[in-house]
């Protein structure tokens, strides 16, 4: 059995073309179905649905052979166990540095004032704010950071931003780009070593939709 693990909603929904040029179709939608496997039309190969970050945890283990995760949660997952053949171009936003609107942010920087800075990311902002030479106080959140600076529990926001709306409809503005972000087609490495025949001829199909976008 090939294992491919990956999360619903965006995800899941951004991979079923590249599936679907592997000859792979779901039986079931994650969305709908209650189900953390999910068959497919191919005997051989099974999906299984985990949250987003769990996924380069569950490659890394071998629990799944293959799987397809954000660049920003193999950045902060530090994912140097992993084989990466492929960036999929898809699922595709920046990850940004926001602040509440009229809060000012560069002259505080300039200032050296020291900034609370509310995260999930928080590898990925720390690593930006030292090499900017910036001091904050990371304060580690799960979810729902735009909420941060609207109640006081901080000055910014690191985030990841796709249409800006979400920003917007909270009177919040994007002051720095930290980088792009796209999911990844990651390999367990022990896998791809005594696998490959079977692994390889779907990393291809993927390739082939990928670089034809
Ligand atoms: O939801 P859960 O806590 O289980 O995990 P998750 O939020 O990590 O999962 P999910 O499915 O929401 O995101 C999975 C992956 O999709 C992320 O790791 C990113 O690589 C990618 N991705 C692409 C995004 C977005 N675009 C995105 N817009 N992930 C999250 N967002 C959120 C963002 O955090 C913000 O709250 O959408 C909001 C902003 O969207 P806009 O369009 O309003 O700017
Ligand atoms: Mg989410």
């Amino acid at each position: 059995m090939i294992t491919l693990a990956l999360s619903k909603g965006r995800i899941f929904e951004e991979t079923l073309p590249l599936l679907a040029a592997a000859g792979i179709t779901p039986l079931d939608d994650p969305d709908k179905s209650r189900k953390l496997i999910i068959g497919t039309n191919r005997d051989d190969v099974q999906l299984v649905i985990v949250r987003a970050s769990d996924v380069p945890t569950y490659v890394e283990h071998g629990a799944a052979d293959l799987g397809i995760a954000g660049s920003d949660v193999l950045q902060e997952h530090g994912g140097n166990r992993l084989y990466m053949p492929l960036d999929l171009q898809i699922a595709r936003c920046r990850l940004m540095v926001a602040v509440a609107k009229g809060f000012d942010y560069n002259g505080s920087v300039q200032r050296g004032a020291r900034l609370r800075v509310a995260t999930k990311y928080t590898e990925s902002a720390r690593r930006h704010f030292a090499a900017k030479g910036v001091h904050v106080d990371l304060i580690k959140l799960y979810g729902s950071m735009e909420l941060a600076p609207l109640v006081g529990l901080a000055d910014a926001i690191v985030d990841l931003v796709s249409t800006g709306g979400t920003l917007k409809a909270n009177s919040l503005e994007a002051v720095e780009h930290i980088y792009e972000v796209s999911s990844r087609l990651i390999v367990n490495q022990a896998a791809m070593k005594l696998r490959r025949n079977r692994l390889q001829p779907i990393i291809d199909a993927f390739a082939s939709v990928t670089s034809a976008a």
